[in-house]
């Protein structure tokens, strides 16, 4: 099933990049959105720059969409003041504007930092109840919720994306558990669009690693099925960072640096 019109914002983003190149083949016009620069538009491109905190601008880009991958905002802790218009409004306003101009599914990325507050040393499912390890985990738990609330409301459907770590390789030895490929985003975020009947549904966004901390039995529904895996990366990262220290709380947390980074402490 192709879609006539997918909104992707975030698009100038590293994720943005990588989803700019694959969803074409399945959509006939890719309408791109970010803050900063998008270069110029392909055949079936369409740039419309746009914050996400401006209403009227969100109103605006959300016309004529059938769905939505929503991948703008903020994406590493920061000071409050930079979360709250982008992270916090900015959801808010896409959501209202989905609202407004009829369109029914958005694929959201949230994140692991909504649960990093888990430990390592357990596997969580991945509808968990929030752990957030800072301001940034806490603004994509609140993006759950207004998930939720404009589905329960409006009927408007979201899967959630509690996305890993998802580059080109895994980077450190926590990777090795959370990394996500960019061939299994893709299906990941394929699979979110097209699934019927998702409601609000949060899934975990991760490779068929060795070793993962996230149980997607809750999210089965969604027919995501990685095929990629973190194990051929293991001996390198293994071999050129050392293990850490096991009282780290980047060590004992599944958030990693972010539960004990930025401004919350
Ligand atoms: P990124 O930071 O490279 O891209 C985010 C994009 O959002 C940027 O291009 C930025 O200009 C744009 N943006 C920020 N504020 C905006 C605003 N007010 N209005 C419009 N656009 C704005 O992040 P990345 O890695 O591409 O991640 C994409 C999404 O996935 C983010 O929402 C991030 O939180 C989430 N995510 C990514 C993970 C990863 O491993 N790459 C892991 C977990 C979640
Ligand atoms: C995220 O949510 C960030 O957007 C990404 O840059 C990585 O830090 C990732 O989590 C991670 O936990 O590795």
């Amino acid at each position: 099933a192709k879609f006539h019109r997918l909104l992707l914002t975030g698009a100038a983003g590293g994720l943005g990049r990588e989803l700019r190149r694959r969803l074409p083949a399945h959509c006939e016009i890719l309408r791109l959105s970010d803050v900063a620069p998008l270069g110029d538009a392909a055949p079936r491109e369409e740039t419309r720059p746009a914050d996400l905190a401006d209403a009227d601008a969100m109103l605006a880009l959300l016309h004529g969409v059938d769905a939505v991958v929503h991948l703008g905002g903020v994406s590493t802790e920061q000071p409050w003041a930079a979360i709250l218009p982008a992270n916090i409004v900015g959801t808010y306003n896409l959501y209202e504007a989905a609202r407004k101009q009829g369109v029914k599914r958005v694929v959201f990325a949230s994140s692991n930092h909504v649960t990093g507050f888990y430990r390592q040393d357990e596997v969580i499912p991945a509808n968990a109840p929030p752990k957030p390890d800072g301001f940034y985990g806490l603004s994509k738990a609140f993006g759950e919720d207004v998930a939720q609330l404009y589905f329960d409301r409006h009927g408007i459907e979201t899967v959630s994306l509690r996305i890993g770590s998802s580059f080109a390789t895994p980077r450190d030895r926590r990777m090795l558990h959370t990394w996500m490929s960019f061939d299994d985003l893709e299906r990941l975020v394929l699979a979110a669009l097209t699934a019927k009947d998702v409601g609000h549904t949060t899934i975990c966004g991760v490779s068929a690693n060795p070793q993962v901390w996230w149980d997607n039995a809750s999210a089965a529904h969604i027919g995501y099925v990685p095929r990629d895996s973190s194990a051929p990366f293991a001996a390198q990262i293994e071999r050129d960072t050392p293990p850490g220290d096991p009282a780290d709380p980047a060590v004992i947390y599944q958030g990693g640096a972010f539960v004990k980074q930025g401004p919350a402490r």
